[in-house]
C-alpha cells in the first residue's frame, strides 16, 4: 500500500516562544509564568527568574531565528508553528498600548519566513501568560483577562493578519484542568483552587477564544482560526462496560473544549459534571452570543493514549504525563514513560473529524529522547533511527486516516528544533531534527547540527510522504 498525502498538505514543525526564544528581559519584554517556573509545569513556581531556569536563555532563536529557519526551510517545510509571547507585545498584560519592540521581533521572523515561502502558523496564547496577570488578577479566574486577551489578540491581527493565515487561540486548552498555572497563569495551586474558580478560568478562555474568533473575521477576514487540544485517547482496562463508562468520561473531560469550540455552547454532560461537583458558572448573556463564533478547523497535539477503569484503586497515574490515566499494558513507553500508540493518532483523527466535521491539523506530535551526538565521516550528527521510527509510524496512521477520508490540514512534529520541555524544562528531553548543544546544566556553545532524522524528514516532505515505510 502507499500513502497519498494531498496536495498542498502543510509539512513542518511545531515550537512555542517560551521554549526558544530565550532573551526573556531583552526587546522591552515582560515577565512570563515560565520565568519563574525553573522546574517545569508540573512542578510548583519560584519566586522569580533563578539561574537554573533553561528558558531564560532556551535556544537563543531570538537571536538566531534566521540560521533556524533557513535550516527549516532546507528540510522543505511547508508551515512553521511558532507562538508569540504575550508578554513581549503587553509586558504586563493588562496596559493599554503594545509594545512595539516586541512586535516588531515577529515582523522579522516573518519576513524571514515569507523569504523562505513557510506558511506561519501562530499560537497566540502558549503556556506563556505575563506574570504579572496571575499575580494581579490570579489569571483566568479573572473576568478581566478576557478583555486584555482581546485586545493583545487585536493587535496581533491589525498587524500580522495580512501575513499569517492559520492561528491557535489557547494551546492545549483542556490542559488547565491540570496544570492551572501553566495553562490559566492561575497562582493558587490546584489543591487549593476551588472548582468554582476553576470552571469559572475555563469558561472565561472559552469565551476569549470564541471572542477574537469574531474579531479576527472583522479584521482579518482570510484567517483560519483553530482551537488547540491536547488529545489523548482513552481506552477501557477491560471490556467491562464500568470501565468503558470510565474512559467515556475521560474523553469528555477533552472534548468539552472541542465541543463548545465547534457547536457554540456547553454540552449536557458537561453541564450535568458541573451541577455535580456544585459549581454555578456566571455565564452572561453576551458570553453566549460570544460562544456562537464557532472555530474554523480543530488542531491538536498527540503523544500517547492512555487506559481508565472504573475501580479507583487501578486508577494510577501515568508516569510524566499532566494528564494522568494507567498505563496501557500493551504498549511500550519512551524514556519519560509517555506510551507510544501510533493506531491512537488514527483513532484520534476518525473520532475528531467525525465528532466535529472540521478539517483537523496535528500541530504537535514527537518523541522526546536522550541524544548522542556523534561523528560520522567528520560531521557531528545523532543517529536518532528511534525517532524516525516514531515519526514514520505515526505518520503512517495519519495516511491511514486520509483513506478513512478524514480532512487533514497539514502535521508540524513537535520541537523540530531541541527546545525547553514544558513538563520536565529539561534539555535533555530532545525532539528535534536539529540538536542544539546545550545541556541541562546550561553548558554548551548552543551550536545547531543535523540529525539522522533531518534528512529523514526532508525526504518525507519532498515525496509528500511517499517515501514513509508502511
Ligand atoms: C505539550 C506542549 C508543548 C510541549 C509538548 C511536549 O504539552 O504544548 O509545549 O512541550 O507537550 O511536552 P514536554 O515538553 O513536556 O515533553
Amino acid at each position: 500500500m502507499t500513502i497519498t498525502f494531498p496536495g498542498g498538505f502543510l509539512w513542518g514543525g511545531a515550537t512555542a516562544a517560551n521554549q526558544i526564544e530565550g532573551a526573556y528581559d531583552q526587546g522591552g519584554k515582560g515577565l512570563s509564568i515560565q520565568d519563574i517556573m525553573p522546574s517545569g509545569g508540573m512542578f510548583p513556581p519560584v519566586k522569580g527568574p533563578t539561574e537554573d531556569n533553561l528558558k531564560l536563555e532556551a535556544i537563543d532563536f531570538y537571536n538566531r531565528y534566521a540560521e533556524d529557519i533557513a535550516l527549516f526551510a532546507e528540510m522543505g517545510f511547508k508551515t512553521f508553528r511558532f507562538s508569540i509571547a504575550w508578554s513581549r507585545i503587553f509586558p504586563n498584560g493588562d496596559e493599554e498600548t503594545p509594545n512595539e519592540e516586541g512586535l516588531a521581533f515577529y515582523d522579522r521572523v516573518l519576513d524571514e519566513l515569507e523569504k523562505r515561502g513557510i506558511e506561519p502558523l501562530v499560537t497566540i496564547s502558549h503556556y506563556e501568560t505575563p506574570l504579572h496577570l496571575a499575580r494581579e488578577y490570579d489569571g483566568w479566574t479573572d473576568r478581566r483577562l478576557i478583555d486584555f486577551y482581546e485586545r493583545y489578540a487585536k493587535v496581533l491581527f491589525e498587524r500580522f493578519g495580512s501575513r499569517v493565515k492559520y492561528w491557535l487561540t489557547f494551546n492545549e486548552i483542556n490542559a488547565i484542568m491540570h496544570v492551572p498555572l501553566m495553562a490559566g497563569g492561575i497562582l493558587t495551586p490546584l489543591e487549593q483552587l476551588s472548582k468554582q474558580d476553576l470552571y469559572q478560568a475555563i469558561h472565561h478562555e472559552l469565551v476569549a477564544s470564541a471572542r477574537v474568533t469574531r474579531v479576527a473575521r472583522e479584521i482579518a477576514p482570510d484567517a483560519k482560526i483553530g482551537c488547540m487540544i491536547l488529545a489523548m485517547p482513552t481506552y477501557p482496562l477491560t471490556p467491562d462496560p464500568e470501565d468503558a463508562l470510565q474512559a467515556l468520561h475521560s474523553e469528555q473531560a477533552n472534548y468539552a473544549f472541542g465541543d463548545v469550540h465547534c457547536r457554540g455552547y456547553y454540552p449536557g454532560y458537561f453541564l450535568r459534571t458541573l451541577r455535580e461537583v456544585g459549581v454555578e458558572l456566571e455565564i452572561t448573556d453576551q458570553d453566549r452570543e460570544d460562544l456562537k463564533n464557532t472555530v474554523d478547523f480543530v488542531s491538536f497535539s498527540y503523544y500517547m493514549s492512555v487506559c481508565q477503569a472504573a475501580d479507583p484503586d487501578k486508577q494510577a497515574s501515568g508516569e510524566g504525563n499532566i494528564m494522568g490515566g494507567i498505563p496501557n499494558p500493551t504498549l511500550k513507553a519512551s524514556e519519560w514513560g509517555w506510551q507510544i500508540d501510533p493506531v491512537g493518532l488514527r483513532i484520534v483523527l476518525n473520532d475528531y473529524w467525525d465528532r466535529w466535521q472540521k478539517p483537523l491539523f496535528i500541530v504537535e506530535n514527537g518523541l522526546g529522547a536522550k541524544d548522542q551526538l556523534v561523528e560520522v565521516d567528520g560531521t557531528r550528527t545523532v543517529e536518532d533511527d528511534y525517532r524516525i521510527a516514531y515519526l514514520n509510524d505515526h505518520l503512517v496512521q495519519v495516511g491511514e486516516a486520509i483513506l478513512d477520508g478524514v480532512d487533514v490540514l497539514g502535521y508540524t512534529t513537535w520541537g523540530c528544533i531541541d527546545l525547553v520541555s514544558a513538563s520536565t524544562a529539561q534539555l535533555s528531553k530532545r525532539y528535534g531534527f536539529i540538536y542544539v548543544d546545550r545541556n541541562d546544566d546550561g553548558t554548551g556553545t548552543l551550536e545547531r547540527f543535523r540529525k539522522k532524522s533531518f534528512n529523514w524528514y526532508k525526504e518525507v516532505i519532498a515525496t509528500n510522504g511517499g517515501s514513509l515505510t508502511v
